[in-house]
């Protein structure tokens, strides 16, 4: 089957943004600026073979985050290969005049009603904005006889300059669970978060948005979102990044995953019922960062 890709542009006056979507997990695997620098990390040994998890970009974990539940890590839908819809009415005010939109659907396979039994639809709508930044909406409805519960993330992999240099703002005071610690609650007691080793931890009830400051690069991350109370903030560092599939040794030093998510409190629907998780990517200069965005 192969893969197959969408590039869609906005046009800003004579620059260009870019964003690609993998039909192979519904996945965004290139979001690219006016002057065409890449803002997404991929490692050098991503795999894009059907049913492998493209280690990159922007993979969805649904149902499943994390390996704590029945399923295979971070479940199913970022090993599947989804279709493409019909671009339905818009979804937001405005959604019509900004080019660079396309609609992706999931549906459970027989297979994936073996392993999860409950029958869903999952439209994810990709948009890039005049403004160069992409919005990720997912609405999932429970179209089974019976309610169903789930866990979420957009596990969103940052390209940056050095993983040493770069800072997290916005998640002070606020409560983790410690993946390196059996889950373990702590408090975040840093101003700001920096990287000097393996970090996995998911914050919990964060404010819905955050920084992610590249100091060499002079630019910041701002994400926005919506119905994810959690984020998830991931570098496997040296000794892990030995271990992992499908990267590269020294890669840890390129990216920072920074995960819109709804993972503590599971989310459940009553068959009818639909759920939409939002998350917005915009990068500025950071110097335009302290003045706009009170972090
Ligand atoms: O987001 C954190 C995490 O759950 C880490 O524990 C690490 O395993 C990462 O996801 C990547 O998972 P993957 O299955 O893509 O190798």
């Amino acid at each position: 089957m192969g893969l197959i890709r969408l590039c869609f542009e906005t046009h800003k006056g004579p620059l260009l943004s870019m964003a690609q979507v993998s039909l192979q997990g519904g996945q965004v695997t290139s979001w690219r600026n006016e002057k065409g620098e890449e803002l997404l990390f991929t490692s050098s040994k991503a795999n894009f073979k059907p049913s492998k998890a493209i280690r990159g970009g922007i993979p969805i974990c649904f149902p499943q985050f994390g390996n704590c539940g029945s399923l295979e890590q971070h479940g199913f839908a970022r090993n599947k290969i989804w279709t493409i819809e019909e671009i339905t009415p818009p979804l937001q005010p405005n959604d019509f005049n900004r080019k660079g939109c396309v609609d992706l659907l999931l549906k459970p396979s027989e297979e994936d009603l073996k392993c999860w039994p409950h029958s869903f639809e999952f439209r994810l709508r990709v948009l890039l904005g005049v403004d160069g930044d992409l919005t990720l909406t997912s609405r999932v409805r429970n179209i089974n006889g019976k309610p169903f519960t789930f866990s979420f993330a957009y596990h969103t992999y940052l390209l940056v300059s050095d993983i040493s240099e770069v800072r997290i703002e916005g998640l002070e005071t606020v409560d983790y669970l410690d993946n390196l610690h059996q889950r373990e609650r702590f408090t975040e007691q840093g101003d700001a978060i920096t990287f000097e080793c393996e970090v996995d931890r998911v914050y919990l009830h964060c404010p819905n948005v955050i920084a992610v400051l590249d100091h060499k690069k002079q630019r910041t991350y701002v994400i926005r979102k919506e119905g994810l109370p959690d984020v998830v903030v991931w570098n496997p560092w040296e000794k892990k990044s030995k271990s992992m599939v499908h990267f590269a040794d020294e890669e840890y030093k390129q990216m920072l995953c920074v995960d819109g998510a709804a993972i503590e409190k599971p989310i459940t629907l009553k068959p009818g019922e639909e759920w939409t998780g939002r998350l917005q990517l915009l990068v500025v200069p950071s110097t335009f960062c302290d003045e706009q965005f009170d972090l």
